[in-house]
């Protein structure tokens, strides 16, 4: 059955690889980011590679009044939306505690928790009055247990770990899923942003190992939803098979 899928942060990595798998497989997709020139070009490629229906909507998760207007203007047949992938999130900076940067700590506090809160409190209201839904949060390892020098970045992903079981709780007698896909490391844009934009530091972090790509999230994002309606997968942890953790990843020097 055809589905409307609501994906933040489709842009780039994830978010983008996601968009085109669900439309690959004849769903409709609203797709969300800051950058519009690339919304719209994603929109173009969808419509004409795979003929379904592409809505872009510009916002920053982190304005809770754009968030909610953004959701509002949903033309009436784009707001059942039966899947909501909250995937929108950044890493910026990577030093310890006692040398990072308060700007840095907001920016990613703001997009990784309130932004993921602001879109779900704008999109469950349709989720419950319809009974059904599914709600996908992406975590991470880093939500898991914390490694040296991710601090905030990791406290924001443990706040999407129990954003997301208390989620699951709130919205059981709803009738609404709630997945948490906690990736580890993925050769996206994720490291540039992290080293604002040191592409030399963000290729070291993939260098000796083979990461994982924005396309084996995609298919396992995709796979959740593809149960059925009594089965949810409540937490999934992936990695490459050269990670074991958030922090042992096995490099050929
Ligand atoms: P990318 O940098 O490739 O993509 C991040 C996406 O988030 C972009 O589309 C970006 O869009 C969007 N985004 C960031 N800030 C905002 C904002 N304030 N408002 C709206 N959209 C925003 O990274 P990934 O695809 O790798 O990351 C996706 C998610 O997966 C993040 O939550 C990340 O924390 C998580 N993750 C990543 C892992 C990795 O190793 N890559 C591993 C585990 C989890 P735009 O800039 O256009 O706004
Ligand atoms: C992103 C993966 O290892 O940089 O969540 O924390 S990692």
């Amino acid at each position: 059955m055809k589905k409307t899928v609501f994906i933040t942060g489709a842009t780039s990595g994830f978010g983008e690889a996601t968009a085109k798998l669900f439309a690959q497989n004849g769903h409709n997709i609203i797709i969300t980011g800051r950058r519009n020139e690339r919304l719209i070009a994603l929109q173009k490629g969808i419509e004409s590679s795979y003929g379904t229906q592409v809505l872009p909507l510009c916002f920053d998760v982190r304005d809770e009044q754009a968030v909610t207007e953004a959701i509002a203007s949903l033309p009436e047949w784009w707001k059942n939306i039966d899947i909501l992938i909250n995937n929108a999130g950044l890493a910026s900076g990577l030093e310890p505690i006692q040398e990072g940067s308060t700007e840095d700590w907001e920016k990613m506090i703001d997009t990784n928790v309130k932004g993921l809160l602001f879109v779900s409190k704008a999109i469950i209201p349709t989720m419950t009055a319809n009974k059904k839904g599914h709600i996908i949060n992406i975590g991470s390892t880093a939500g898991k247990e914390v490694y040296p020098n991710g601090n905030v970045y990791c406290a924001s992903k443990h706040a999407v770990d129990a954003i997301t079981k208390g989620m699951r709780i709130d919205l059981l007698p709803e009738g609404i899923k709630v997945t948490q896909i906690a990736p580890g490391a993925a050769n996206t844009e994720f490291s540039t942003v992290r080293f604002h934009g040191d592409t030399e530091r963000a290729d070291n972090a993939y260098k000796g190992y083979q990461p994982m790509v924005a396309e084996d999230i995609a298919e396992v994002i995709y796979y959740t939803t593809t149960l059925p309606d009594h089965l949810c997968i409540n937490d999934l942890v992936l990695t490459s098979l050269a990670q074991a953790n958030s922090y042992v990843i096995h490099r050929n020097e």
